[in-house]
């Protein structure tokens, strides 16, 4: 692992856009939107801030819906983000300024997002601070307040230094990610707004980026989604013009993934991102379908590792990596190599095969017949794997959950393969080629296949996007993000990159009433950008 991918390493912060982009386009693109935040935050809150806090999208290049079972993702960062303003406005005034913390006022730039303000309350300095979050409905606000209550609950708290009183923060918001389209704006919201806090309460440097990325997770389930770490990862750890491989088990690692290049643009890869303008609240839908793809792959796990005589307890409830970390008898901690881990993989799958009936073939299990397979008792069962979450199903395929999962990460394993050995260099030259398109196209292909067909997150919309995408000449083409709508990521060569995205205009009939800039917003390529970090203003 390179320095700049290890979670070890302090979160940057950063006095100069140079620092931020790469190139001077992108820098000369990006510094009117900085400045205009600068200048609308004083207009508003009648004097400057003291830091801009960045969070970057991601797109995942390959490994959906398999970090919250413990295998390893392959995301990046890209250039577009939220940026969050911000300037301390000083503790709590009221008589017991102990018990209740400073006032947050949080605006939005885009005036479709209402302004938001609020407190948060404790009962007294030893017990944890209230802030009610409506997880029943989607709003900026609850990204905002969720980073608020991850930085007091573990700075604030009775056990940290009881006397110090959390900060009241102006906060200015403005993004370019775009929300419910499987980019990650939501990590992105999260990240942002818990650097913002942790700025202006002095303890970013308290924290390492894998403390950070670990608090933002459970940032983010407060606001009800059980999300993996992919995208906090992808937005607090990538760096510029690497993918990341990140794995979660027994640790979360980050490892720099150079993407293949070529001395030809023909045999340049480059990645296309095509908006299918199907809004997927995760949220709102989490009971029918994020949530529930989170307890069928647990409950798979158990059942799975069950049949194969893998010890497991009765109040636990182990993912799919752990069970085959188990069954493969790799000693806690114990980090299982990709080459192992490969034919693991592939051994759990045969297995999976043979007991598709037990885990309840194409169709499903009931309720009923979940718990039975689970080996637990009615109420132990429910204790287990449904009291912590909400979920709404008549019938759970844990076969084809299960199936889906341990085929995607044998994907990631194998991309990642393609992509180091296509970047070893003999003599200086990259040796990417046709081939390496063509192998690296095929698997975002099959991934795209299990999405729709095992795992059950795409929608018509995405799969239409991702065949004209093919038809346009993408050597493979796949859903991004949790899917059900969302955004499609193409591998395209990078010759080709202004005729395809022509293509999709015409093919895809929503996009062929649009003009150039409406088009521009949706369907964009893009490259590795770098990860989170805070710009500090004089
Ligand atoms: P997006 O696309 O941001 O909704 C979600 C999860 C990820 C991962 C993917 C599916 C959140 C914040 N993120 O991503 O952890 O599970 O779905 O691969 O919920």
């Amino acid at each position: 692992m390179s320095n700049g991918t290890d979670a070890h390493a302090p979160i940057p912060t950063v006095t100069s856009l140079d620092e931020i982009y790469d190139n001077v386009e992108t820098i000369s693109a990006q510094s009117g939107r900085w400045n205009n935040l600068i200048d609308e935050f004083e207009k508003r809150f009648g004097r400057k801030p003291t830091h801009i806090a960045r969070a970057p999208g991601r797109v995942n290049l390959i490994g959906e819906h398999i970090d919250y079972a413990l295998f390893g993702v392959l995301p990046a960062a890209i250039e577009r983000d939220i940026l969050i303003a911000v300037a301390p406005s000083g503790t709590s005034d009221s008589a017991d300024a102990t018990k209740s913390s400073g006032p947050i006022q949080a605006q939005n730039l885009d005036e479709r997002f209402q302004p938001h303000e609020f407190t948060a309350e404790r009962h007294d300095e030893t017990s944890e601070w209230h802030l009610p979050i409506d997880k029943t409905k989607l709003a900026w606000g609850s990204y905002v307040k969720a980073g608020y209550f991850g930085v007091l609950n573990r700075f604030f708290h009775h056990t940290s230094k009881e006397l110090e009183r959390p900060q009241g923060v102006d906060l200015l918001v403005t993004g370019s990610v775009p929300s419910g389209a499987g980019l990650s704006s939501s990590a992105a919201m999260v990240v942002a707004s818990t650097l913002s806090f942790l700025v202006i309460n002095d303890k970013l440097h308290e924290l390492t980026k894998g403390n950070l990325v670990e608090l933002t997770m459970e940032n983010e389930k407060r606001v009800g989604v059980n999300s993996g770490g992919m995208d906090q990862a992808a937005s607090v750890i990538s760096m510029t013009n690497e993918a990341l491989h990140v794995t979660f088990h027994p640790n979360l690692h980050a490892e720099a993934i150079a993407l293949p290049k070529s001395t030809s643009p023909d045999f340049n890869p480059v990645f296309v991102i095509a908006n299918s303008l199907v809004v997927s609240d995760k949220v709102v839908s989490a009971k029918t379908q994020y949530n529930l793809r989170v307890v069928e792959t647990l409950v798979a796990a158990r059942v799975l590792g069950r049949s194969l005589h893998v010890q497991i307890g009765p109040e636990e409830k182990p993912t799919l990596k752990e069970i085959l970390d188990r069954w493969l008898n790799v000693q806690h901690g114990t980090v299982l190599g990709p080459d192992d881990l490969k034919d693991g993989l592939i051994r759990l799958i045969r297995e999976t095969e043979s007991l598709k009936d037990t885990l309840g073939a194409d169709d499903g299990l009931t309720l009923e017949g979940l718990i039975h397979a689970s080996g637990l008792g009615p109420r132990e069962f429910r204790d287990v794997y449904l009291s912590w979450i909400e979920v709404d199903a008549t019938h759970f395929k844990l076969y084809k959950r299960a199936k889906h999962v341990l085929s995607e990460a044998l994907r990631v394993l194998q991309f990642r393969d393609i992509c180091i050995a296509s970047t070893q260099v003999a003599g200086g030259e990259s040796n990417a080629s046709a081939d390496t398109l063509e192998r690296l196209g095929t698997l975002m292909n099959e991934s795209h296949l299990s999405c729709a067909e095992l795992f059950e997150c795409s929608c018509p919309e995405l799969d239409e996007l991702t065949s004209v995408a093919r038809g346009a000449g993408a050597y493979g083409s796949r859903l991004t993000g949790a899917g059900w709508g969302g955004c499609t990521v193409s591998l395209v060569s990078e010759t080709n990159v202004d005729s395809f995205i022509q293509k999709l205009k015409e093919a895809y009939t929503p996009y062929r009433a649009m003009d150039d800039d409406q088009l521009r917003e949706v369907v964009f390529a893009t490259k590795p950008g770098g990860g989170a970090c805070v710009f500090k203003l004089d």
